[in-house]
């Protein structure tokens, strides 16, 4: 973690080449506060104090803007990620999906045959949801880079999130078939933050035999934690089973193009269990600039081509002023 400002403001284009360094990993400063007694609930609010302290008026530059984008043609999808707490994005608001997922796919024939998955913190689950490209590693890829800091992505996580968020992981994910029903092969929310938006995009169709993304609706998720009377953790499919009240679990599949939009710290989820057959999907993360709990890619000045390329709003996204 680095907490010196990085002073660099050359010009590319006309858009300053500055990172905005300062406490860019909220979760070890969150980790140290825990080892030191603090409860997860006061080690999130010094976390994002601390944060807020370090980089003054950074929250109000990212709210300003969203207003400064304004409203945009996803209103309706929007209000269905707010009540939910997912949504389908209709393929008319995202015209490349169908030609990206074609290309990712040709990279991921290549990843496997090749069979170097890049070892990582995710090599731990060894026999599922295996990176074949990650965060930084995108740089390599301009064209997906591209695609996951496009307007349509990024501004529709802003609305959502209510301020310029930040793309704290992106991963080409493969998940070969497994026979287990372990980890995040189990129902869980994740703990970065209260909210954020996990983009998942179909690189080959998903059917039930691909191990499908699953999850429960917002409203439900709120029904089974106050039923099993458990807010995180891994809950079992009884005790989900037992909160929803005969609701079936959403089953993500789709054809190659198919783009979601999950708030997976208000669903309760899984995926890549008992997968027959491979499944192949784009990731990509965004939170908001105080998460307390999540960790930001290190980009580097591997940016300097696409920050050009980028408005106000999207190259916060990628932690640049
Ligand atoms: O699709 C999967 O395998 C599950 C992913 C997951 O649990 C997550 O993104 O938090």
């Amino acid at each position: 973690m680095a907490l010196t400002a990085h002073r660099s403001s050359e010009r590319i284009g006309s858009a300053p080449y500055r990172p905005i360094r300062l406490l860019r990993d909220p979760f070890p400063v969150w980790k140290l506060l825990r080892r030191a007694g603090l409860s997860k609930a006061a080690s999130d609010t010094l976390t994002r104090g601390l944060k807020a302290v370090r980089t003054p008026g950074e929250k109000r530059v990212r709210k300003a803007l969203l207003q400064a984008v304004g409203a945009g043609p996803d209103s309706a999808t929007l209000a269905h990620m707010r009540r939910h707490g997912w949504a389908q994005i209709p393929a008319e608001m995202v015209p490349d999906a169908a030609a990206v997922a074609d290309d990712l796919a040709a990279v991921a024939r290549e990843r496997r045959a090749s069979n170097r998955p890049h070892p990582g913190p995710d090599s731990k689950k060894a026999g599922f949801l295996i990176s074949l490209v990650k965060h930084e590693q995108f740089l390599d890829y301009p064209g997906f880079l591209k695609f996951i800091t496009g307007p349509e992505l990024v501004y529709f996580a802003a609305r959502y999130l209510g301020e310029a968020p930040v793309l704290s992981g992106a991963r080409l994910w493969w998940t070969p078939p497994n026979e287990t029903a372990i980890l995040s092969q189990q129902y869980h929310r994740d703990e970065e933050d209260h909210s954020q938006v996990k983009f998942l995009l179909v690189i080959e169709a998903v059917t039930t035999e691909n191990g499908p993304f699953t999850l429960i609706p917002a409203e439900a998720t709120q029904r089974v934690m106050a039923h099993a009377d458990q807010g995180y953790g891994r809950f079992s499919d009884e005790e989900v089973a037992a909160g929803l009240d005969g609701e079936a679990p959403l089953v993500l599949t789709g054809h190659p193009g198919a783009l979601f939009a999950v708030d997976t710290a208000r669903c309760l989820h899984f995926g890549s269990r008992r997968a027959t057959r491979d499944r192949l999907m784009l990731m990509a993360q965004y939170t908001r600039f105080d998460a307390p709990r999540s960790t930001v890619p290190d980009w580097g000045d591997g940016l300097r081509p696409l920050a050009a390329e980028l408005d106000p709003l999207q190259r916060r996204a990628l932690q640049l002023s």
